[in-house]
């Protein structure tokens, strides 16, 4: 049905037909959607299905990615694209009249992810399959993802995500294949031939059902397998009350991370946890067992990594399977356990390390609890060991401590890979966070710079950069993106330069009219597009770049003389449901634009732009507009960043801090196409262990500090003066905890640097361009192989073409 533009139109129209019972002519285009989705899914199966025999016949090593969230973006575009039937498509569809962009603005993004960690995932999941490597995803199909984004007068309002309400074409699901998961109830320990063994009774089940995604390979055969799981009463739940069961059993997949301020949100977070991991954990070993007699050698066939710590249950988890249910002793199961989990950290902030606490822990999952202090004993001794008498690294380093389980530290003790996600974060681990766990465990620290896939953030989100670079270098770069360093030899040609300005106009002007069309603001295509778009956290510093915008503000109001190259700052983010200080910077950023926007003098040269509901279909309209990338996390906070990444790519500049990727992008291109600026993280980490910063000097002591910082309480903002002083609270009563305005006055400089140098066209382009040269060492191909050699031990099995 693929194979010309006429068999195609052919089949599209007669699929058309039988699917929805109407013509061409009354169907909508959410119909057409269905019937090319329908189509193409259809088209993947077969080579889906010889993917999956040819796994089972190899039978090589493979590897599960275990995560919370998957942030998948559009799968229509995507699908099209690296299956090579995208042009095919395309002109049949325009003999129609209709353009392929049209359809597929009828599919919903998949809100399974809220930021860099899920979005990660997804990149992963693509360059595996385009590598052939055999590595699937286990995750959760949330009903409702992440919220939806609405501002109402400046305020973020979140609504329930959709994503599901017209179905996924992509899925399918397998009831047949459905796990029970437990829940509650006490275990009974029974002792047989001196030989003890559990069961957990009294528990309450829940029925895990898989629904599968196809992840297809760029231009390869091979098509792995995202499987998402989904919670459904079981047939062997309670006979009493039953509506209450089936409303608790719903709630584990309804919604990506429920509001953890309260017990009941925590439980729930954990239930969502073990769901995962046990579902996936049995759903590895069902399909191991297939072609595998001796689950001794469970190790040799099956890599587990767990994304973040949202898995970490995993290790007991599958501990617990190992023993009661395959009959192993613990000294098996933890041998095989620790060679078969492996473990990404993805940040040092403490917040975010996970902690349960045991009161709600212990009666949720007794038997996981059970396995985890025996974890915890036999680590304890083996510290006693090897530190006798040093009761505080000890303590310092228990999974159980204080009434709580630490996540962090059962990864660690029980993977045999932990890895960072940039250098100078993998180096924060070693030598300071996990110091002692380093020193105890040296081999299984190791440095995995993520990556990006280039087939979605160049190939699909810009077209006509990558028709550009194909004309100048051809196409080996798509297959080894370290190959677009070619493009660097053609950067002075002014054809080239010529053509990259034409195409980031043409992309500029896209944005601007999604802007003028979403925002009803008008900004001026040839100011610079200065973008910031991420979740909203305080160490990403959103309120650094919104203090220099009203440092520009005053500097434009006061001085008549002041000149400036226009600029247009362009915000997407969410904040978190509960968390208030960044539910304030949205607002706050609302009402500077507000201000901004409607001056008559100052909006001739800045404008603010805060776009709606930012997620992944928007980034692909933002990303490839953007001339300057704000990346200006407090050093050593971020632990790597992705969005500098495809920012890069699609020949944005950066202005970052030396933190996370940054500093590996710095190397790359070399330090005068980067503008750097602020605090180094040893700076950083150095202020937080001597508590020397001391933010009201700098607010003293500067006078553009003091101003901007004075008029989020002054009546400057015509909401109530009260509105914004948890925000100066923030810098001055908390003293600053993310150093903004220590690095305020360097920031003014840098931006001021960028400016001017974006006055000079010629070089602008040219920096633009080294950058895109450079951006191939961060493909996720590159990261993929890496995890693929030195964490798995898992190499490609390829169908023939
Ligand atoms: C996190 C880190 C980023 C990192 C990403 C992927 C958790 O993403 O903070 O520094 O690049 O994981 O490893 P985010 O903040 O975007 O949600």
């Amino acid at each position: 049905m693929f194979s010309n533009k006429d068999r195609f139109k052919e089949s599209f129209l007669k699929r058309l037909e039988s699917m929805c019972g109407k013509g061409f002519e009354e169907s909508t285009k959410r119909d057409q959607y269905h019937t090319l989705g329908n189509m193409v899914r259809e088209y993947i199966s077969s080579k889906w299905i010889e993917t999956n025999e040819l796994y089972r016949s190899e039978n090589k090593k493979q590897v599960y990615y275990l995560s919370i969230e998957f942030l998948l973006g559009r799968l229509l575009g995507q699908n099209l694209l690296n299956l090579g039937i995208k042009e095919i498509v395309e002109e049949g569809l325009s003999e129609l009249n209709i353009t392929l962009s049209e359809i597929e603005d009828c599919e919903s993004d998949p809100a399974l992810g809220n930021g860099g960690l899920g979005r990660l995932a997804a990149c992963f999941l693509d360059s595996l399959a385009t590598l052939n490597l055999p590595g699937h995803g286990y995750g959760i199909r949330y009903k409702h993802g992440l919220f939806d984004q609405k501002i109402v007068d400046g305020y973020q309002v979140e609504l329930p995500e959709q994503w599901l309400r017209h179905g996924n074409v992509w899925e399918v699901r397998k009831p047949d294949e459905a796990v029970e998961v437990s829940f509650w109830g006490r275990v009974e320990t029974s002792c047989d031939n001196n030989v003890l063994s559990f069961k957990q009774v009294g528990d309450q089940k829940v029925l895990a059902v898989p629904y599968d995604m196809p992840v297809v390979g760029f231009h390869v055969n091979t098509v792995n397998t995202l499987r998402l799981w989904n919670a459904e009463p079981s047939s062997f739940g309670p006979n009493h009350d039953i509506l209450s069961y089936k409303r608790e059993t719903e709630a584990i997949t309804d919604f990506l991370y429920p509001d953890d301020t309260h017990d009941e949100g925590k439980i729930l977070r954990l239930k969502q946890q073990y769901f995962l991991v046990s579902s996936s954990i049995q759903s590895i070993l069902a399909s191991y067992k297939k072609e595998n007699s001796n689950v001794r050698e469970l190790h040799h066939s099956v890599a587990i990594h767990i994304n973040d710590t949202h898995p970490a249950l995993a290790i007991p988890e599958l501990m617990r399977i190992l023993m009661d249910v395959e009959g192993l002793t613990w000294d098996e199961a933890w041998e095989i356990t620790s060679h078969t989990v492996s473990y990404t950290n993805h940040t040092i902030l403490s917040e975010a390390l996970e902690k349960w606490p045991i009161y709600l822990f212990k009666p949720l999952l007794p038997r996981i609890y059970m396995i985890i202090e025996e974890i915890n004993e036999r680590f304890c001794a083996e510290l006693w060991d090897r530190y006798p008498g040093e009761w505080q690294r000890i303590e310092h380093m228990a999974i159980i401590a204080h009434g709580l389980v630490k996540m962090a530290h059962l990864s660690i003790v029980g993977s045999c890979s932990i890895n960072g996600v940039a250098k100078i974060h993998s180096d924060i681990l070693k030598n300071r966070e996990m110091k002692p766990f380093y020193e105890l465990y040296p081999w299984k620290f190791n440095n995995k710079t993520n990556g990006i896939t280039h087939r979605r953030w160049l190939l699909k989100a810009n077209p006509e950069l990558t028709a550009i670079i194909k004309d100048v270098i051809g196409d080996e770069w798509i297959k080894q993106p370290e190959k677009l360093i070619d493009l660097k030899r053609h950067i002075y040609h002014p054809a080239l330069k010529e053509s990259f300005a034409a195409v980031k106009r043409k992309r500029k002007e896209i944005l601007a009219k999604k802007i003028a069309e979403k925002n009803g603001i008008i900004v001026d295509i040839d100011s610079i597009f200065d973008v910031q778009v991420k979740r909203l956290h305080a160490y990403k510093r959103q309120l650094l770049n919104v203090l220099h915008i009203l440092y520009l503000y005053n500097r434009i109001k006061e001085d008549a003389n002041y000149t400036i190259t226009p600029r247009t700052f362009i915000f997407g983010a969410k904040a978190s449901p509960t968390y208030y200080y960044a539910k304030k910077v949205i607002k706050l950023i609302h009402s500077l634009a507000d201000k901004v926007n409607n001056d008559p003098r100052v909006s001739k040269v800045i404008k603010v732009v805060f776009m709606e509901n930012y997620r992944v279909s928007l980034a692909e309209d933002i990303f490839p507009a953007a001339d300057v990338s704000e990346q200006i996390s407090t050093a050593s906070k971020e632990a790597s960043g992705t969005g500098n990444m495809k920012f890069m790519m699609n020949g944005a500049l950066t202005v970052g801090t030396l933190d996370g990727a940054n500093i590996e992008i710095m190397e790359e291109v070399g330090r005068d196409n980067i503008f750097t600026f602020g605090l180094t993280a040893s700076e950083v980490l150095k202020y937080e262990e001597n508590g020397r910063y001391r933010s009201m000097e700098y607010y003293h002591h500067d006078l553009r500090i003091r101003q901007v910082v004075d008029q989020l309480t002054n009546g400057f903002f015509s909401e109530d003066e009260g509105e914004f002083e948890s925000i100066k609270d923030s810098l001055l009563v908390q003293n600053d905890q993310y150093f903004v305005l220590r690095d305020f006055a360097s920031y003014i400089e840098v931006q001021e640097k960028v400016g001017v140098a974006y006055q000079n066209t010629d070089k602008w382009l040219e920096q633009a361009l080294i950058n895109i040269s450079h951006s191939g060492f961060f493909s996720s191909d590159r990261t993929i192989q890496q995890y693929a050699d030195d964490i798995w031990g898992i190499g490609p099995v390829a169908l023939k073409m």
